[in-house]
């Protein structure tokens, strides 16, 4: 018997990653959930248990604007959530039984600013929360750069760590956009049992700062990562592109489910609104967990120092 089965029901979760097509600066909350329960209703059809859409999956990709002022800032975040238009999405939640992961700006009480993503059970409860760690980009205008990418301006850094939750039968974890490309990301919910990770992603198709880095290498690099993070820490992992034309700017689609052996199962064939689906069988992580990465037989932390303790590189001479 496996340490890593929860219960001895077969444990198959149907995914829908509902990959975005743009949206556009002008085009309001209302409209955009509108689309997302279009999505819903469609994996609703295909007898999906659980829904993941994209990194700020509310609004266009805001910080590729510069903006001063606080209230031009504060527009694009949300004070509660549910609030008043993505309160739809959490009645359609628990109408339909689907449980829901999506990411959106966060303005807490307290006035602080987060990249978020939140995941639900079936109800339209949330029970998870995740505020993205791995804020890339600037905080000032910069004018060496072909368009801007303002995060480290408009977000703080999570202050959450990267929790998991059982939910659906599962342990989940969920991790957001530049996250996906840091190892340290998927090990620290590996070492929690994680076995669906959950992520969303805002990449644009051309590199700011080199011209010549375009769509097909930035699909390489995302799909690189994230099947290198299921099959490390033998889990399943959802990557879900918020994708297409924003006022000019492109975004990359890819859209994919990977299987725990790094397998990619099911993948968007578009830039547009567009469902992926696989039934992911939970129990398929336990091989990999119990054998080649079975941390607790074969990690060596004594050796690990440097990955906790230093950020940049110090060369030993
Ligand atoms: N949204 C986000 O994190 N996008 C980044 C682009 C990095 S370029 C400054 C990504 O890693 O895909």
């Amino acid at each position: 018997m496996c340490d890593f089965t929860i219960g001895d029901k077969m444990r198959e979760i149907v995914i829908g990653g509902a990959q975005m097509g743009p949206i556009q600066k002008a085009e309001p909350r209302e409209a955009v959930v509108e689309r997302m329960l279009a999505l819903m209703e469609e994996a609703h059809g295909a007898s999906c248990d659980l829904v993941v859409f994209p990194e700020l999956c509310l609004t266009t990709f805001f910080p590729r604007w510069y903006f001063e002022k606080q209230a031009e800032i504060d527009v694009w975040f949300e004070k509660n959530m549910p609030n008043d238009a993505t309160m739809p999405l959490f009645r359609t939640s628990k109408e339909l039984g689907i449980a829901l992961s999506f990411g959106y700006a966060e303005l807490t009480p307290d006035g602080l600013h987060y990249n978020t993503s939140i995941l639900t059970d079936k109800r339209g409860n949330i029970i998870g929360k995740y505020r993205k760690v791995h804020l890339p980009g600037h905080s000032e205008y910069d004018h060496d750069r072909a368009f801007q990418h303002l995060e480290k301006r408009y977000f703080l850094p999570g202050d959450m760590g990267f929790p998991v939750w059982r939910n659906l039968n599962a342990m989940m974890g969920m991790c957001i956009c530049n996250d996906r490309r840091w190892p340290e990301v998927y090990r620290e919910m590996g070492l929690q049992g994680v076995e669906l990770l959950m992520l969303g992603y805002n990449t644009p198709s051309v590199n700011s700062q080199m011209s010549d880095e375009g769509l097909e290498k930035r699909l390489y690099h995302s799909e690189l990562c994230m099947t290198a993070g299921a099959y490390q820490n033998s889990t399943w992992v959802i990557g879900v592109a918020k994708a297409g034309s924003e006022d000019g700017h492109p975004l990359i689609g890819g859209s994919i489910i990977v299987d725990p052996d790094g397998n990619v199962v099911a993948k968007a064939s578009s830039e547009d609104d567009e469902l992926i689906v696989h039934a992911c069988d939970m129990d398929a992580c336990n091989f990999g967990k119990s054998t080649i990465f079975d941390f607790a037989r074969h990690r060596r932390i004594e050796h690990y120092t440097r990955i906790s303790t230093q950020t940049g590189v110090v060369r030993p001479d």
